[in-house]
């Protein structure tokens, strides 16, 4: 057998901590983040952000993601090659943004596509446009305005089995979800309320329209409880709605996902409604290599999976790789939690 490369093993690389990854990046062509997974036709797409080099340094508001277009992948079996889509939207093609093509999702609907994503406007303001086009690796057209009466950024877009669909969505630092919290965009650099003893800000949920393309009501609180019913505080890092929601239902479960941002920690609550309240119940991914990660959850070919990313390529903050592992559920409903490193 050849020998291994110094630093590696049969159990792959090290990572910084002298540990080896639990899994490794999908794609080394480009660098990827923010994997939203869909499966459409058996085949599975994902819908990342496509990270970029930059000098702009990293700060407390994201500005080192300057991010500018998106690039789908798919892979036809879990495990097999990963086909890496041409550019299916640049900011360019989008008249009413100017930067930050951050975390997308997508949907389906009657023969066509929906691309998700949040994009600073004009005037730097971040809101919700989609893209629709007929093929699910894109291109896709941009609608000429965002979704009215969006803003903030990460969305994901969660369909029942009724066929209603509803957009969670909001991210605090750099995602502004804090400058919304009169109801107005109010100006300034602040990254959360800095109210400790006081209910954190919340995601939000709004029903989509049936044309998937504007909300079909005013966007509300997606709430974050504790087991005695109270919310969760914004002092409550470790628990605390940062971003990147994720949605999905397994039996009558309703579970909202979601990342606690500066303690690296995805969690997740469960409800009986997609409105919720969601009961906060635990972590499912321990932090991993780099400042973000941001996932997504489905379940494809009889097995549940787990998207997310780590910065093992580059060990950049804003240069980052997607994963998959599988996940594994407790017979009382609950996530087992991952490591994302194993011995
Ligand atoms: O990728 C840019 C931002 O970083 C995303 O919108 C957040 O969820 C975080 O992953």
């Amino acid at each position: 057998a050849a020998p291994a490369k110094a630093g590696a093993s049969a159990a792959g690389p090290r990572a910084p901590n002298g540990r080896h990854y639990l899994s490794q990046p999908l794609v080394r062509s480009i660098y990827t983040a923010d994997p939203s997974a869909h499966v459409f036709g058996g085949k599975l797409y994902i819908y990342p952000s496509h990270d970029v080099p930059t000098n702009i340094p990293d700060d407390d508001l994201g500005s080192e993601y300057a991010m500018h277009d998106y690039r789908v992948l798919r892979m036809d079996r879990p495990g097999g090659p990963v086909t890496v889509g041409p550019v299916a939207l640049d900011v360019k093609q989008v008249p009413w943004a100017s930067e930050k093509m951050w975390a997308p999702d997508a949907a389906y609907k009657n023969g066509t596509y929906y691309l998700y994503f949040p994009a600073w406007d004009k005037q730097g303001i971040f809101r919700i446009g989609v893209a629709t086009g007929r093929n699910p690796m894109g291109p896709f057209k941009a609608e000429p305005q965002p979704i009215k009466g969006s803003f903030s950024m990460d969305p994901a877009v969660f369909t029942d089995r009724d066929g209603t669909s509803y957009m969670y969505f909001g991210g605090i630092w750099g995602g502004q979800l804090e400058n919304w919290h009169t109801g107005k965009y109010v100006k300034g650099s602040i990254t959360d309320l800095k109210q400790d003893d006081q209910p954190a800000l919340m995601p939000k949920v709004a029903k989509m329209s049936a044309d998937m393309k504007q909300f079909a009501e005013p966007p509300r609180d997606a709430r974050i409880i504790d087991a005695s019913g109270k919310p969760i505080l914004g002092g409550d890092h470790a628990r605390r709605f940062f971003e990147a929601s994720w949605m999905f239902r397994k039996g009558d479960t309703y579970y909202f996902t979601y990342s606690t941002g500066d303690t690296h920690f995805l969690a997740y609550a469960t409800g009986t409604s997609p409105y919720g309240p969601f009961t906060y119940r635990g972590h499912f991914l321990l932090p991993v290599q780099g400042w973000t990660t941001h996932h997504s959850i489905v379940e494809w070919q009889g097995k549940w999976w787990l998207f997310y990313a780590d910065s093992q390529l580059s060990n950049k903050n804003h240069l980052r790789n997607v994963k998959m592992t599988e996940l594994h559920f407790t017979a009382d409903g609950g996530i087992q939690t991952i490591d994302p490193f194993k011995d």
